[in-house]
């Protein structure tokens, strides 16, 4: 047992050190993952553990028809990304998104969503 310690501790430092060399990552998003919104989102934000280039942000709707979105474009290096959304009626839709991570890797996401009809 004791001999196979000093290898594992040594496996565990290396490990240790690989996260900085991760990718960045998506920490959260409005609207979240899967969220039913009871009413339409005023805007997207994606939020990221560290700045990135953010290269792609859309809306699109159930049909997959692109919705355009105010304040997309800028995409300066951060760790936020924030669009106004125009009025959206109820249906289902999804944002793609993509960035380079700030190891120069590329990292893309979906984030579905869908917008209730207003209930009475
Ligand atoms: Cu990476």
């Amino acid at each position: 047992m004791t001999r196979w310690l000093a290898p594992s501790l040594g496996l565990a430092a290396i490990l240790a050190v690989l996260p900085a060399f991760a990718h960045s990552e998506l920490r959260r998003s409005e609207p979240a993952a899967g969220a039913v919104l009871d009413a339409p989102p005023a805007h997207v934000l994606l939020v990221f553990n560290e700045r990135v280039q953010v290269t792609t942000l859309r809306l699109l709707d159930s049909a997959g028809h692109r919705i355009a979105l105010q304040g997309d474009g800028s995409f300066a290096p951060s760790p936020e990304e924030r669009a106004v959304v125009p009025a959206l009626k109820p249906g289902r839709y999804r944002i793609d998104w993509a960035a380079i991570s700030a190891d120069g890797h590329e990292i893309a996401g979906r984030i579905p969503f869908e917008v209730r009809n207003p209930t009475r």
